[in-house]
């Protein structure tokens, strides 16, 4: 008795589907003839004014920021840190940008970024906070202690691992920051 409903079931289920994929097909050969007048998308132009978008400076608009799956274990490296609240997902880009001065001005900006063997990590001055400078704990890099706006520091991390570092002025008020190679 079960059987038979199940098999009836299975029939119709068959018989659905085939008929389903009947009509899909009906419906794309028959509708094909009329995607002619998507022409009109070409005056979509007011798009391009969303200039303004740079006062969102709290960084709630980082619709695109991707952070990595599992936190690294930075062994309390954060503790008390300014700005550290996830790792920024930056792997696969041959060059991140970093914030000097970010926030509050005594942050990096993202305190902590992920990134792959061969990136570049470009640190930029904001110009606020005062006289930053970019100081691995490591001693495998150390930037001069800049205060303009716009002054860049780079360096190419070749070897996985994780980087900490710290601006030496402020330090001791939380500006740290690290760099995970992956
Ligand atoms: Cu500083």
């Amino acid at each position: 008795m079960t059987d038979d409903t199940t098999l009836d079931r299975r029939r119709f289920v068959q018989a659905t589907t085939a008929a389903g994929a009947t009509l899909l097909l009906a419906g794309c050969s028959g509708g094909g003839g009329d995607g002619g007048d998507g022409s009109d998308g070409s005056d979509g132009s007011d798009g391009s004014d969303g200039s303004d978008g740079s006062d969102g400076s709290d960084g709630s608009d980082g619709g695109d920021t991707e952070y990595l799956g599992e936190e690294p274990d930075y062994g309390g490296w954060f503790d008390g840190a300014n700005n550290y609240e996830q790792t920024v997902d930056a792997t696969g880009q041959d060059e991140v940008t970093v914030e000097v001065g970010a926030g509050d001005g005594l942050s990096f900006g993202p305190a902590a970024v992920a990134v792959s063997t061969g990136t570049t990590v470009v640190w930029e001055w904001t110009g606020n906070g005062g006289g930053h400078n970019v100081s691995a704990e490591s001693g495998d890099f150390e930037s001069e202690t800049v205060t303009e706006e716009g002054h860049t520091f780079e360096y190419t991390f070749e070897e996985t691992g994780t980087q900490e570092y710290v601006c030496t002025p402020h330090e001791a008020v939380g500006m740290k920051g690290a760099v995970v190679v992956q």
